[in-house]
């Protein structure tokens, strides 16, 4: 009798943030709810901080803790790492687990350059002829219902594309005394909205229409150019120490480009964290010659879908919801209707990474096309710094009061 127990797959994750706790939340269910050839364990989570990440491990569930990432790289137990951390500790902490052999999965963006990210294309693209996988963290694409809007399009319920557009609306940056935070720091991260958050909707634009974006023209705004020192409260949200002096914002809040399709087609993006009353609205819309599709992560478990070759009397957006066996990974959670949330996103992105581990196939979003989207987010930059080309609409043309008073 062979044993058919799946063999163990252990991480090492490093960052014990806000994606950390999505991280390890996937880790510890993934394999609970799907059908998996190996069996994650959560092995051990580093972190800067001894006493952080001492409670992170008891929180999320991991045997060890270590405040060296270098210790994961260094443990032949570990066979995953996961990096959690900030965008300019992604090149040298996936350059190094990919040259021990390890796989990776690397949140988006990919890094905070493209230099950077094409090195890590390189080095993942030469550890995987060592059958060695790698997957960048654009969970997004693991909704059931933007998986199942990607079929539709694949299928050519839309027809062919004529336009995409996309926005992606957060507002815990609109209260200008929000505190400082790495996501403000360009160092750290980046970039502001436009990498934190319109990465997000470059990859989808991409993924649903099948087109990579070949030129863009955009601007970047930085609403609040200073804010109060981080008081007790660190990333999203919180007060800051109002009383204090206030530190320099690096990053663009607010970034809204124009892009073009390879295949010609033009969309719309939008990117910021000041609009105020919108908590995560990450919108998508493809519309095409027969069809379009549009999703809203506010109602993340709906997909609207208009088909133009209804008799003229029945046409209109109808609300999918993306809850039935049909649509892709809901059959593995509840009866229809009811539901799935934003941290389901990660356990797909983990599911689909652990299968490809176990069939040794290479997962999506690859690192090649994390670089491609990295390459958008670098256009926009660019195009932003030459002015945008704005064109000044010209004196106001006096009304008639003003030329009769
Ligand atoms: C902050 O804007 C953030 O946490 C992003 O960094 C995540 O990628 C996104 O999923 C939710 O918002």
């Amino acid at each position: 009798m062979t044993d058919s127990t799946p063999q163990p797959l252990n991480v090492g994750l490093v960052g014990y943030g806000f994606m950390g706790a999505a991280h390890s939340h996937a880790w510890r269910t993934a394999h609970r709810f799907f059908d998996l050839p190996l069996t994650p364990v959560l092995h051990t989570i580093a972190g800067r901080t001894e006493s952080a990440v001492a409670a992170a491990a008891q929180q999320y569930g991991f045997a060890q803790h270590t405040t060296r990432w270098q210790d994961l790289i260094e443990d032949p137990e570990i066979h995953v790492i996961d990096i959690c951390t900030p965008g300019d500790t992604h090149h040298e902490i996936a350059l190094a687990a990919l040259a021990a052999g390890k796989h990776v999965l690397c949140e988006k963006p990919l890094a905070n350059s493209v230099e950077e990210s094409a090195e890590m294309a390189a080095a993942a693209a030469e550890a995987a002829q060592r059958g060695i996988r790698s997957i960048c963290g654009f969970s997004y694409r693991r909704t059931p219902a933007l998986a199942y809007a990607r079929q539709l399009v694949e299928e050519g319920f839309v027809g062919e594309i004529l336009q995409v557009r996309a926005q992606y609306l957060q507002d815990w940056l609109a209260d200008a005394d929000a505190p400082m935070t790495w996501r403000l720091d360009r160092e750290k991260a980046g970039s502001g909205a436009l990498g934190d958050i319109g990465a997000h909707v470059i990859d989808l634009l991409q993924w649903l229409s099948g087109e990579d974006i070949v030129a863009v023209s955009g601007t970047l705004e930085t609403v609040v150019p200073t804010r109060p020192a981080a008081g007790a409260m660190q990333g999203l949200g919180g007060k800051g120490d109002t009383s204090g002096e206030r530190q320099q914002v690096t990053v663009d809040d607010t970034a809204l480009f124009s892009v073009r399709l390879e295949n010609g087609v033009l969309g719309a993006v939008e990117a910021t964290r000041m609009a105020q009353g919108r908590k995560n609205a990450m919108r998508v819309e493809i519309n095409g010659s027969t069809g379009s599709v549009a999703f809203d992560f506010e109602r993340m478990n709906e997909l609207e879908i208009y088909d133009a070759t209804a008799p003229a009397g029945r046409q209109g957006f109808t609300r999918v919801l993306a809850t039935e066996p049909e649509h892709p990974y809901a059959a593995a959670w509840w009866p229809t209707g009811h539901g799935l949330g934003y941290e389901h996103t990660f356990t797909h992105e983990v599911v689909d990474l652990v299968r490809a581990i176990g069939e040794g196939t290479d997962p999506s979003p690859s690192f090649a096309e994390a670089l491609h989207v990295q390459r958008v987010l670098a256009a926009v930059e660019a195009s932003d710094a030459d002015g945008s080309r704005w064109t000044p609409v010209g004196p106001q043309t006096p009304t008639t009061q003003e030329t009769s008073a």
